[in-house]
Formats: C-alpha cells, sequence, structure tokens
C-alpha cells in the first residue's frame, strides 16, 4: 500500500488548525494534526517542503519505520517543530493501518484497558464568586474533575480565566497580546479559591490547577504545601518545564501531585522527570510527542514508574489529536485523565468525528482508524488568520513565561 498523495490544509473554522492528509494506492486515507499554537505556518512549511516530498511512494504500512526515517534522517531531531510534522505523519498513518485492518486504533494498540475516558473540564471566573458559579455549571454537566483557574486581584489578566467561559481561547488575532504578572500577589491569592471551591463542592470532584509555567521551584514548593489539605487532582507546570531539576526541590516539599510537559516533545525531554519519579502525570499529547508512537513509548517508561498519563487537550489541539488521544488513552494501562475543551460548532463541522461526551467522559464509537476526518471543502471556507499567544512581563516590564 503506498502513499500517493500528501496534502497540508491550513483553516481556521474558529482557529487555526494545520492538518496532513494522506492517501494511498488502496484509496485509503489518513488525516494527522500539525497544529503548533501560534507558530502554524513553521510546520507547514516544514511538511510541506520537507516532509510531503519524501512520503510519497513510500509504504504506508511501515509506521515505525517512517518515524524513523524522519526523525533520524532530519539529522537535527526533536524541537517542536519537527516533532509535530512528524506527529501529523504518525497519526494519519496509524488511521490508515486502522481502516485497512477494520479496526480502531486502539484495537490495534492492545484493545480497550477500560469502558470510556475520565476527562477534565475548564472552570474560570474573575472573582471566587465566579469560579464557584462556573465549578458548579460543570458538576452539573456531570464533569467528575474540574481545572480552577481564577482572576488575581490586582492583576490586570490572568492564564486560563475569559470572557467566553465555554471555548476558551488564548491566540489573539494578528499581535501578541502583553499581559503583566506578579508571583507575589497569585502565591497570596491561589489558595483562597481551591480553598473556597472545596468549601462549597466538598471532596467529591477531583480538582486541577495549572500554574502555566510561572513560579520559580522553591514558591512551587511553598505552593504545592499549602494547597495539600485541598487535596488537588495536580498542580499543572508549576515551573517552566525545562527545569527539570527544579522539580526535585518541589518534591522534597510538597505531596501535592504534580502534572507537566504539555510543551516537551521526546521522551529524552521526560526521562529524568519520570524515572527519578519526580512528577506523577506526563502532560503531553500525540500531537506535541512526535504521534502515536513516540507517546506510547514515553507511556510505557511512565507505566514501569508508576507515573500516569494525562494529555493535553486545549482547543489549539484539533479533533484529530482528541481522537488519536482517546485511541491511546482507552489502551495504555496508566491513563490517569485526559483534558477536554470542547471546539466550536465550525470547527466540528471541518472535522467529522465519532467521540463523544456523557457523563464526565469521552468515548469513541470504535469506528476504523482513529474516527475523525477532515472535510476540506468546509475547511476552505475558513482561511488562517495570523494569530498569537500573549507574551507576559512582570509589574516592572521584565519578561517573563507566559
Ligand atoms: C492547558 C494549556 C493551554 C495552553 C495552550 C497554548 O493546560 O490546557 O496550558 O491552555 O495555554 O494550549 O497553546
Ligand atoms: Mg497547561
Amino acid at each position: 500500500m503506498k502513499i500517493v498523495d500528501a496534502r497540508v490544509i491550513v483553516c481556521s473554522p474558529g482557529r487555526n488548525f494545520v492538518t496532513l492528509r494522506l492517501e494511498t494506492d488502496t484509496g485509503l486515507t489518513g488525516v494527522g494534526d500539525a497544529t503548533m499554537n501560534g507558530r502554524e505556518l513553521a510546520v507547514a512549511a516544514y511538511l510541506e517542503h520537507h516532509v510531503c516530498p519524501l512520503l510519497v511512494g513510500r509504504d504506508a504500512s511501515r509506521i515505525e519505520d517512517t518515524w524513523q526515517y524522519l526523525y533520524k534522517g532530519a539529522y537535527w531531531r526533536g524541537g517542536p517543530v519537527g516533532m509535530t510534522a512528524i506527529a501529523a505523519v504518525d497519526m494519519a498513518l496509524w488511521d490508515i493501518k486502522g481502516k485497512a485492518a477494520g479496526m480502531p486504533v486502539y484495537d490495534l494498540l492492545g484493545g480497550r484497558s477500560r469502558d470510556r475516558v475520565l476527562v477534565y473540564g475548564h472552570a474560570n471566573g474573575e472573582t471566587i464568586p465566579e469560579v464557584l458559579e462556573w465549578v458548579g455549571r460543570y458538576v452539573g454537566d456531570g464533569y467528575r474533575a474540574v481545572r480552577v483557574q481564577c482572576g488575581i486581584p490586582g492583576i490586570a489578566s490572568t492564564y486560563g480565566v475569559s470572557s467566553d467561559k465555554r471555548y476558551y481561547e488564548p491566540a489573539d488575532v494578528d499581535a501578541p497580546t502583553e499581559n503583566t504578572w506578579s508571583s507575589e500577589r497569585y502565591l497570596d491569592f491561589v489558595p483562597s479559591v481551591i480553598e473556597a471551591v472545596r468549601d462549597e463542592y466538598g471532596f467529591d470532584v477531583h480538582l486541577l490547577h495549572d500554574v502555566h509555567h510561572r513560579l520559580r521551584p522553591i514558591e512551587a514548593a511553598q505552593l504545592g504545601k499549602r494547597l495539600e489539605p485541598f487535596r488537588l487532582f495536580w498542580l499543572e507546570d508549576a515551573i517552566p518545564a525545562e527545569l527539570q531539576e527544579g522539580f526535585r526541590i518541589i518534591r522534597r516539599h510538597t505531596t501535592t501531585p504534580l502534572a507537566v510537559g504539555e510543551v516537551l516533545p521526546t521522551i529524552w525531554d521526560f526521562r529524568t522527570l519520570i524515572v527519578e519519579q519526580l512528577i506523577d502525570y506526563v502532560r503531553t499529547s500525540v500531537q506535541r510527542a512526535g504521534g502515536i508512537s513516540h507517546l506510547r513509548k514515553i507511556a510505557a517508561l511512565a507505566e514501569v514508574h508508576h507515573v500516569r498519563l494525562g494529555c493535553h487537550g486545549a482547543t489549539d489541539l484539533s479533533p484529530v489529536t482528541m481522537a488519536a488521544a482517546l485511541n491511546v488513552d482507552l489502551a495504555v494501562p496508566n491513563f490517569g485523565i485526559q483534558e477536554f475543551m470542547p471546539h466550536t460548532d465550525e470547527t466540528y463541522e471541518v472535522f467529522p468525528r465519532s467521540y463523544d461526551y456523557r457523563d464526565g467522559h469521552l468515548d469513541l464509537a470504535g469506528e476504523p482508524g482513529l474516527g475523525v476526518d477532515i472535510d476540506e471543502e468546509a475547511a476552505a471556507r475558513y482561511p488562517y488568520r495570523p494569530a498569537y499567544l500573549p507574551v507576559n512581563r512582570l509589574e516592572d516590564g521584565t519578561m517573563h513565561s507566559w
């Protein structure tokens, strides 16, 4: 079965997505997600100029060999652009293999290890009463796990807090927005937010919180310690992910579970974190970490060290990544939780999907392949628009992680 066409489709049904579509001489097609928020065209160009020409004529059934060919063959290995491009190819090839076998990809990965996939939703608000209201709505919608983010008094805008509560979208059209940050104000305030949610809703719902790479290790250690009584499911990206040794400091001081890795693309980026058991959840995604072939190796290393998978699932990962993630989530033994932010109706129009939310969980209908596709005619109605993630400065103007 040979690849006869490899096409990159860039569209913006509410937000930008980059999708790879492969076609084989048998007529079977496969899709992969290559979206990198705020830097979309870099991955599109990498695919168009350096990957697609190499794919035409290759045997579509050789998934692992193609992965190794693109990873080792580039010489300049790793990195988010290259790994996202490889991920798209890998997803599309698993999609084709599943269709050729007449099986959902999770069956090719060993079959279901569970009946459905636990997800968490995003509750946020400018103030504690607004946060409580939104946690209540998620609980009312059946969610068993909710991420909680709140505006910080004295800071004009805060990560994770948006006016559109259902479809959080941090990317801005044209130029990056400048935000201001104060770790001191944040640390003074955020424990009271989580405490208020526990007071109102008790301990029956899992609570999660995302620091979004903003603290120093000792600050993160202090926060983890102060949040212990509220038993978070996880504290996410407490410090920048590249500072792996920093997690030793956090771990030494707190038993609050730690999640990290939505920006980490390879198993080598996770090695120290997993092997030294410095984290509890791996947060990367099929799309960031080189596709299903590579993510399942990360998951297997994590399994050995009793670390669980909690894949990134923000709206900048297309429904193609969500479908691929669900196939992995259903199959691996060490699944923890899946992030889920629903896409807009326009996005679902472009990407017909076979997964659905019900009662705090997502599940796939069991269609052959990944269980998702792209409608190219619909995609053509939503042309690309330049968009950037915000940037962040401290109150004195110093650049800080966003
Ligand atoms: C999350 C993430 C996202 C990122 C976004 C960047 O935990 O969902 O932190 O909200 O900010 O994916 O593109
Ligand atoms: Mg995050």
